[in-house]
């Protein structure tokens, strides 16, 4: 068995983290804008450089410089975006995930209509990949919310902000159905509790009595109920469309036998899991509304939301998968750090310079477990490994560790689509380099191009091929027969 014929080998990209011009084509603020690097924090210490406060915010939007906040400057693919679509071009790309910045369309996120330079440039994005026959696969909301919607509104745990996500996901359809037929709604949407200012504009200060984690959980019903809203109108406007969720893939292990490990285990999976199973199965399940009840988390729901979730579910299932964690009851057991999150080392498994453990037979896991629970197709939309490159002296760029985890990753995905898993395509994150999201780092590098510019923007901005360029661009030539190095 193979890949199958018309597989969508391609990259993914977001926009906060690639496009910069952070102030071209009047775009206003995002989240993302006023996220900063911190040099001086430990980058296993994801909680410390995710952190905000409303005072962050107001010091952020003070400065003018971007220096210290490389989201507002990316790799500066908003000037350079023809030369990096002809690059994946020639990589071969079938498919190329990417973001729409909201707050490009909207810059507070409630105006009535869009802003016409942020339209005009997405068409000329959308141009770009139809003249080199590259299919587009829209992420709507990727960690770059409307700062503004943040600080009025404390973000979604406000009900307007549905009806503003909605106006920008409507006006994204009626503008672009026609170059795009792939959407998701919200990338991670499973990471409000971890990072809630980026997912959600949530700001912990201005949470009250209610408290984070209550906020968490309004924001997260209202964005189940604008993702049943976007769901029917995507199909509405856009025939034959398909709109999908997106999950980060946390597979969890027992780090041993012992029963306490193993149920411990399972309750980190079925949590993982929670927010993908109500956007296909579209209802809560009922063990999550029964641990909300004995937490004694209400959430405010008006009456209708339930059914607008239950008729607005997703086409398919996408998941970023990086790393795989063990779980365990012992307090004293090792810990190690993977996406935004903290787990159980694994003795078994090599980690990353950030301390994301390598675990490729764990993407099989992942694709044939959500493959049975769902009975969606689905969609690898982000993995990689970011680490450190370096350009030799004749500006070679030899990344056989790169070359080696995807290798190894994909074998894993083929034997899954062997026992009949129905996969879309895959989109490895990410194609170039760009700006790390958790930590802000442009030296955090995942690309098979590689960007000369360091962590406080110095550099050329140059583009350079790396070895991995190559391998990926035979594998797609190949549809994945060839995957040596
Ligand atoms: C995911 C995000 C991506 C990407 C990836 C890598 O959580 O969806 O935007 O950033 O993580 O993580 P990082 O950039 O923190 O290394």
């Amino acid at each position: 068995m193979a890949f199958p014929e018309g597989f969508l080998w391609g990259g993914a990209i977001a926009a906060n983290q690639i496009e910069g011009g952070w102030k071209e084509g009047n775009k206003g603020l995002s989240v993302a804008d006023v996220a900063t690097y911190k040099p001086n924090v430990d980058v296993k210490n994801y909680k410390a450089h995710v952190a905000i406060s409303s005072e962050a915010i107001k010091k952020a939007m003070a400065d003018t410089d971007d220096t210290y906040y490389p989201k507002r400057r990316g790799i500066d693919f908003y000037h350079h975006y023809k030369e990096d679509i002809a690059l994946f071009a020639e990589m071969g790309f079938k498919v190329l995930r990417l973001s729409i910045a909201w707050t490009r369309l909207f810059p507070t996120g409630e105006e009535e209509t869009p802003n016409p330079d942020g339209l005009a440039f997405y068409e000329n994005i959308f141009q770009e990949m139809k003249q080199h026959n590259i299919e587009p696969l829209v992420t709507l909301s990727h960690y770059e919310m409307p700062l503004s919607l943040a600080l009025k509104y404390n973000g979604w745990t406000d009900r307007r902000v549905v009806d503003d996500f909605v106006r920008f996901s409507k006006t994204c359809f009626e503008h672009y159905g026609k170059y795009v037929k792939y959407w998701l709604n919200f990338n991670e949407v499973d990471s409000i509790l971890r990072h809630p200012f980026t997912t959600a504009g949530i700001i912990p200060d201005l949470c009250g009595e209610k408290g984070e984690t209550v906020c968490c959980y309004q924001a997260l019903h209202h964005q189940f109920v604008a993702a049943g809203m976007v769901s029917k109108l995507c199909h509405e406007m856009i025939p034959g469309s398909k709109i999908g969720c997106m999950l980060t893939k946390l597979i969890t292990y027992p780090r041993t036998c012992a029963p306490e490990d193993v149920a411990a285990t399972q309750k980190k999976n079925l949590e993982n899991m929670f927010y993908s199973d109500v956007m296909v199965f579209g209802e809560y399940p009922r063990m999550i509304l029964r641990d909300l009840e004995n937490r004694g988390i209400q959430i405010e729901m008006k009456d209708g939301d339930l059914d607008i979730i239950r008729e607005g579910t997703v086409d398919f299932v996408s998941f970023s998968y990086y790393m795989s964690m063990t779980e365990s009851v012992d307090p004293n057991a090792e810990r190690t750090p993977g996406n935004t999150v903290l787990g159980v080392k694994n003795p078994y498994l090599k980690s990353s310079e950030w301390g994301w453990q390598v675990d490729p037979i764990g993407l099989r896991i992942s694709l044939i477990e959500l493959y049975d629970r769902y009975k969606k197709p689905l969609f690898v939309v982000e993995n990689g490994i970011g680490a450190k490159d370096t350009v030799e002296e004749d500006g070679s760029i030899h990344d056989a560790y790169r070359i080696e985890y995807f290798r190894r990753h994909f074998i894993e995905m083929e034997k899954a689509i062997d026992a009949g898993v129905e996969l879309m395509g895959y989109t490895s994150w990410a194609p170039i380099d760009l700006i790390s999201a958790s930590t802000s780092q442009m030296s955090k590098r995942y690309g098979f191009i590689y960007v000369d510019q360091d962590d406080l923007g110095n550099g050329t901005l140059n583009r350079t091929k790396k070895d991995s360029f190559y391998w990926y661009q035979n594998v797609i030539r190949t549809n994945g027969k060839n995957l040596d190095a």
